[in-house]
């Protein structure tokens, strides 16, 4: 007989882990760090983000030697496969934000067990808002549980969107979204898709779309939303692949099936471009 996963005791070392965690990169303000740039000149990475993914690290294999990690730093595992437990791990996301504005950036933390979520965290670490769910039970902000979304008009909606997805650029033609940005209410950017998807969740936002996310970008925001009664696909409206980079279009269920219908599915038909992060 295998041991039954203890799925309470997870999700409470999770929980100390983050907040631990977070008064580490609090803490972090008052030294200097090193920046050092990625994939482009924006694309940005501290030795705070990769200190705490090892924080994260050292404890889950300490505890639990079986799981696997996928971190964005990369000092997880090779992960190829959903088999067993597998913590999708992001150690600040934001972290242009956490550089130039040491606010607006989050832990992003999905668990899941052979491709089924199982439990998530995103904590907003200067705002002190741990939004947390154990699937089936509903979602949390801190001690408090959230309502279940709600239906929204689309004229009274907010959206999520970077401006780069409405301006020239190479993953979505721009005149996918702006016939959609006129005639909702308004429109926001926090640059952080974890806040964002958490935002989602919580009935703060609507909806958000990114075109480029990863794993360990959507995992735990993911969850949140589903637990929360809203809908997370692709742009083109397929179900996420775990295991690669994919567009992502998130929200409240009425808002995430009219978007679909009145401008998504109509700008491909019209075959306006869209590609995924995948294929580049
Ligand atoms: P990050 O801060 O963890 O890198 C910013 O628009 C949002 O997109 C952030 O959540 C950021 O996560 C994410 N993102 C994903 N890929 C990115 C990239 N190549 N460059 C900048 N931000 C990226
Ligand atoms: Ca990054
Ligand atoms: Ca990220
Ligand atoms: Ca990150």
């Amino acid at each position: 007989m295998t041991l039954e996963t203890n799925w309470n005791q997870i999700y409470e070392d999770a929980k100390g882990w983050i907040r631990e965690a977070g008064e580490e990169i609090i803490a972090s303000f008052t030294t200097s760090f090193a920046i050092d740039t990625k994939s482009n000149p924006n694309d940005l990475v501290t030795d705070i983000d990769k200190e705490t993914e090892k924080f994260f690290i050292e404890r889950i294999k300490k505890i639990y030697p079986s799981h696997r990690i996928m971190g964005e730093e990369g000092f997880g595992d090779q992960v190829e496969d959903l088999s067993g437990v597998i913590w999708f791990l992001d150690p600040i996301d934001g972290t242009m934000n956490f550089v130039h504005q040491q606010t607006n950036f989050a832990i992003s933390i999905g668990i899941y067990e052979d491709g089924v979520g199982k439990a998530a965290f995103i904590y907003d670490v200067t705002k002190d808002e741990l939004y947390h769910c154990s699937k089936g039970t509903g979602l949390y902000l801190n001690n408090e549980k959230l309502k279940p979304l709600e239906p929204v008009k689309l004229s009274e909606s907010l959206l999520a969107i970077n401006a780069t997805w409405v301006t020239e650029n190479h993953r979505i033609d721009p005149r996918t979204f702006s016939p959609l940005l006129k005639k909702i209410r308004g429109t926001r950017s926090y640059g952080s898709a974890a806040i964002e998807m958490a935002y989602v969740a919580a009935g703060r936002l609507d909806g958000y779309v990114s075109l480029r996310l990863a794993p360990w970008d959507f995992a735990a925001g993911k969850l949140l939303i589903e637990e929360a009664g809203g809908v997370c696909t692709t742009v083109d409206n397929k179900p996420i692949n775990l295991l690669d980079k994919n567009t992502i279009f998130v929200g409240n269920e009425t808002f995430h099936s009219q978007v679909q219908k009145d401008y998504i599915q109509p700008a491909l038909d019209q075959n306006y471009y869209l590609k995924t992060p995948s294929t580049k």
